[in-house]
């Protein structure tokens, strides 16, 4: 069966950028593109319930095949009922595969050309992670879309390791692309999505690009950006991959970004973000404005009355940035809770407004105009 062409529908290509304006059906609901999706790693989005997800208009959040197989285990999930139903969350979950949370958190690892073999951060269990082990996982806990397991090198990355990366995840995309077919994933309606790696060397991205695409994955990612490198660096690593991916899939940049650096990406032809930025920066004090972000920690909110935002409006926003200051610097829950809110809710609906300007036909202009104002800080 097909990896699912069929499953995204372009509803508007920008004529001034790149930009799309999409559609993703999935087993559990339709998504709308652009779109960012909040991270909830150990089946929860910190500090929220999935009441308070759908509130502020969250249509899919991702999940964490490496930490919810250590714990509570991919079977534990799969015996409640997989992920949905264990965590009360009934619309679309994508989940990534592993391999980066691997080389990121986990202790002795070793790469091997069927999988990586590691320690397990919690308790230095040894585990091993291969293609075939990836897509049961994301079977087990009923993702809508699953991710192949990949090696991201770091950066800055000699060409030769690279090279070696790029054809090690190669290898594993077409092999978790076998399983899948094999263990019926696609007839339960899951889809699978590939990763484009290459770091900074743009024929090495196009090369995996072109491969990859000439296999029939639901959709795209672009990953090994946002490892260190710099902005300019990030978005041209962006540019030399979308390009050469197939124009009906939706694609999706791993771990990013700041909202300027999703706005300029979504100019590139990204659909999909994913990012800990907003609400990791919430629990520390951090609420994001039109004006860039802004710091309440920061003596000079004590006293103040204003919301965060005259211009943003949420639950959040009705409380004075003096309650909000208090809040943080009580180190009280109702704290995260309500920038987490706020933010997610600032970089929902900013896609929201990303979509609708894709849709006017003035995204260039807007775009360019909201990054500017942004980046000036009048904060
Ligand atoms: N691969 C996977 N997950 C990821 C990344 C990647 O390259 C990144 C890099 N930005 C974040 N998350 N599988």
């Amino acid at each position: 069966m097909s990896a699912t062409a069929s499953h995204f529908h372009l509803i508007k290509t920008d004529s001034g950028t790149a930009a799309r304006r999409g559609r993703l059906q999935t087993a559990h609901g339709t998504i709308e593109t652009p779109i960012f999706m909040p991270v909830g790693t150990q089946a929860t989005v910190k500090a929220l319930t999935p009441a308070q997800l759908r509130e502020i208009g969250a249509q899919i959040i991702l999940g964490n095949t490496y930490h919810l197989n250590l714990r509570p285990t991919s079977e534990l999930i799969a015996e409640l009922g997989g992920l949905h139903r264990f965590m009360r969350w009934d619309g679309p979950i994508l989940t990534d595969s592993g391999g980066f949370q691997v080389f990121s958190l986990a202790k002795l690892r070793k790469l091997r050309d069927d999988g990586v073999e590691f320690h397990s951060h919690l308790d230095g269990r040894r585990l091993f992670l291969g293609p075939r082990e990836v897509v049961a996982i994301q079977s087990n806990l009923g993702s809508d879309i699953a991710m192949v397991l990949d090696e991201c090198p770091p950066w800055p990355c000699e060409r030769a390791a690279c090279e070696a990366a790029v054809a090690r995840s190669a290898r594993w995309a077409a092999q978790c692309l076998a399983a899948a077919r094999e263990t019926g994933f696609f007839e339960r309606g899951q889809l699978l999505f590939a990763i484009v790696q290459g770091s900074t060397y743009d024929d090495l991205r196009r090369g995996a690009a072109e491969s990859l695409a000439a296999l029939d994955f639901s959709g795209y990612a672009v990953g090994g950006v946002s490892v260190g490198e710099p902005e300019p660096e990030m978005l041209k690593q962006v540019g030399a991959t979308t390009p050469f991916l197939p124009a009906h899939k939706p694609r999706y940049t791993m771990g990013l970004g700041t909202p300027p650096q999703m706005l300029k990406m979504i100019a590139q032809g990204v659909d999909m973000f994913d990012c800990v930025l907003p609400s990791r920066v919430a629990r520390h004090g951090l609420a994001f404005t039109p004006d860039g972000p802004l710091n309440l920690r920061n003596e000079k909110h004590r006293r103040d009355p204003r919301p965060i935002s005259e211009e943003v409006v949420n639950y959040t926003t009705q409380f004075s940035r003096s309650y909000l200051r208090h809040l943080v610097q009580a180190g009280e829950i109702l704290g995260c809770t309500l920038l987490t809110l706020h933010n997610l809710h600032f970089y929902l609906d900013l896609m929201a407004q990303a979509r609708a300007h894709i849709e006017a036909g003035d995204y260039a202009s807007w775009h360019r105009a909201w990054c500017e104002r942004y980046e000036s800080g009048a904060q």
